[in-house]
């Protein structure tokens, strides 16, 4: 991984072509910078028109933003809308009801196609159905499904009736599932019988089942389970309805529910650096807007593009960029079950191939592995299959390396694609800070530029401006229309976290450092400045996994930190002081097996540590604090030269050295 000594000095500049410029949504910095003008001079006008120009207002807004009880801002709140309505009923009105909306393929390779007017009756017929079980408007739904149609339908349909859902991702453990169904006080849980990937059938519905055993989810009244694979997977009368007996007798359709354009439209949960994850409340009317303007300047989506984001619905870019945006925007887009890696590591290619996708938008750490894989088998390196379809790329979750970004421009994109590098968060909703491909100069391992109304700017800890050149703290001066409105139960700590008093109480903290090129005024993110690790693009608290280690019988203490790591950008590695002696040899990896599993149960195997290292204690200070910068250092093997005087008991270094 290249640091931020090297990306300071990337010097390579890409352009997109003249011909990819012509056509753009954007075309050339001076329209970008007209856009930042207007912004700048009538910040709430300049929002007001796109959101009028893009979205349909059953009411229209006569109000913008609400400032008056900051950091709660609000935007376009009088107006009324449905999300469900601007996405759908809207391509049935405009000539895109025959259009292929989704192009679905399943991990073993079967293609389903769903035009506009198809998923219209699929969502309303659920929407029916759902209003049948009593559920209605600020109802909260989770949604614990697998890559599907009709993961996509579930989420439209609670739009549709204006429930609120919270999509949990299908590879978290029960108790996260439980946690979070707690906390959201869902009355119901939509899930699959099971979900395939790469070949393997896992679990889905058992798991649900274990969850709401756990108790305390008594306001959960029904489980509704689509039948991917048909396993048996039992029914608990009373509850349990298959999702295909539950719209067999439905309409096909369903007058929206008008909602405000603040109504919560989603919660979705993300690691934040303490405690439990937050519940990330989104609006309806800013989040669609979002949605669909990055749609249309970061990618640049025309009406015969191919579009296909490779996340998945359980995290944001899975909800912005393939259950909301393109289909705001009337685009074709591909969904896809699998991974990866399955039946072979050239599936991507393949399937971009086959569908001729224009648009690819993935994770670094996908195109890391890809690369790997594609040097140790030559008879999947994407140079052999015909990727001549592709107009853009896009690259989302965490910094990409300028040398995995030279790959991907060279291999996938044929040095004739623009990458947008394009830095956002769970709490920004959409796309914040990235090149627009027919604008701006492109640099290796740079997100460039803040889209057009985005103030974001580098300060120092009292908040203060940093000259350009200089790394700080990355944060954004004016609420923007898709930005979180609070964390779902917690005003206090949506506060604390995002608009802290140290910097004023109205600026939003990314917390992500960055820094500015001296030159070009380009940002580049160095990674967060909070506990909080990315690996592989998904985000976990350290205090997560250090709770969850804890909860082991086994378990004195743990501190967990992150080391780079060349695939995943990062790995977790544990330290852990059990209650007995430490382990050493055969016996230390049979523990560390054990707590490797039981982390996996805890939370989810996306938790596992990489290496845990045992220790009698772990460094601390005097005053009895875990020094974790030590540990990131044995973490990375490298060696300790700082001042350690204020180290309680330095002899532990030593035993922390090696992983077991
Ligand atoms: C969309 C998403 C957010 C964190 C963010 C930052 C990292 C995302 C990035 C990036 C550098 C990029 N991140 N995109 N870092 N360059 N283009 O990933 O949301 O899961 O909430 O993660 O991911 O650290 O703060 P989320």
């Amino acid at each position: 991984m290249a640091d931020i000594e090297t990306l300071k000095q990337e010097t390579r500049v890409f352009n997109a072509s003249d011909a990819f410029k012509e056509n753009a949504t954007i075309s050339g910095m001076d329209a970008y910078n007209a856009m930042c003008a207007d912004a700048a001079q009538d910040y709430e006008g300049f929002w007001a028109s796109l959101a009028r120009e893009n979205l349909e207002w059953k009411k229209p807004f006569t109000q913008i933003l609400d400032e008056s009880n900051a950091p709660f801002y609000k935007w376009f709140d009088d107006g009324l809308l449905n999300v469900s309505y601007n996405c759908l009923d809207r391509n049935l009105e405009n000539g895109n009801a025959d259009k292929i909306a989704v192009i679905f393929e399943a991990d073993g390779g079967q293609v389903t196609k769903v035009t506009y007017r198809e998923l219209h009756q699929q969502v309303c017929k659920f929407a029916n159905g759902l209003k049948s079980l009593g559920i209605k408007k600020s109802d909260r739904v989770v949604i614990y499904m697998p890559m599907s149609v009709e993961g996509i339908v579930a989420m439209q349909a609670c739009a549709r009736i204006g429930a609120t859902h919270s999509v949990v991702f299908g590879g978290f453990s029960a108790k996260s599932l439980q946690e979070r169904i707690i906390d959201a006080g869902a009355v119901t849980v939509i899930t699959a019988d099971q979900q395939v990937r790469g070949g393997k059938h896992l679990p889905l519905k058992i798991i649900v089942d274990e969850a709401l055993a756990l108790g305390g989810c008594e306001a959960v009244r029904n489980v509704i389970v689509y039948q991917r694979t048909g396993a048996d997977v039992g029914v608990t009368a009373g509850r349990d309805l298959l999702m295909s007996e539950l719209v067999a007798s439905q309409s096909d359709v369903c007058e929206p529910e008008w909602v405000s354009a603040e109504h919560p439209l989603f919660i979705l949960y993300t690691s934040g650096s303490t405690g439990t994850p937050k519940g990330v409340q989104h609006s309806s009317g800013g989040y669609l807007l979002w949605a669909m303007l990055t749609m249309k300047w970061t990618f640049d989506i025309k009406p015969d593009d191919i579009f296909w984001c490779t996340a998945d619905i359980g995290w944001v870019t899975g909800h912005t960029y393939i259950a909301y945006g393109p289909l705001a925007v009337g685009a074709t887009e591909i969904v896809f079950e699998g991974i990866p890696t399955f039946p072979n590591a050239g599936r991507f290619w393949d399937m971009i191939a086959r569908h001729k996708a224009t648009i690819f938008y993935t994770a670094p750490t996908a195109i890391r592995s890809l690369i790997k894989a594609a040097d140790a088998d030559e008879k999947i390196h994407p140079d052999r299959y015909d990727l001549s379809s592709l107009r853009l790329l896009g690259s989302v979750g965490e910094p990409i390396n300028p040398e995995a970004w030279m790959w991907y421009y060279k291999h996938i994109g044929r040095e004739n694609c623009p990458i947008v590098d394009t830095f956002w968060q769970t709490e920004t909703g959409g796309h914040m800070i990235t090149p627009l491909p027919g604008a701006t100069p492109m640099v290796p391992g740079s997100c460039t530029l803040p889209l057009p109304g985005i103030m974001a700017a580098i300060v120092d800890e009292t908040g203060a401006d940093l000259p350009n050149g200089q790394g700080g703290i990355l944060v954004v001066k004016r609420p923007w229309p898709s930005m979180i409105r609070t964390i779902w139960n917690d005003p206090e700590r949506f506060k604390k976290s995002y608009f802290p008093e140290e910097l004023g109480g109205k600026t939003y903290l990314a917390g992500d450092g960055a820094i500015r090129s001296a030159e070009t005024g380009n940002f580049t993110i160095t990674g967060r400045i909070d506990d909080v690790l990315n690996v592989s693009g998904h985000r976990m608290g350290t205090m997560e996994i250090e709770s969850a280690l804890v909860a082991h019988p086994l378990v004195a203490e743990a501190a967990v930190v992150g080391k780079p790591d060349e695939t995943t950008g990062e790995s977790i590695c544990a330290f852990v002081v059990l209650k007995r002696s430490r382990p050493t040899g055969d016996e230390a990896k049979q523990i560390a097996k054990e707590l490797r599993d039981w982390v996996a149960k805890e939370i989810g195997p996306i938790a596992k540590p990489k290496e845990i290292r045992f220790g009698d204690n772990l460094p601390k200070t005097r005053s009895g604090k875990i020094m974790r910068r030590l540990l990131r250092l044995l973490a990375k093997g490298e060696a300790i030269t700082q001042d350690i005087s204020t180290l309680e008991n330095p002899a532990i270094l030593d035993q922390l050295k090696d992983a077991q």
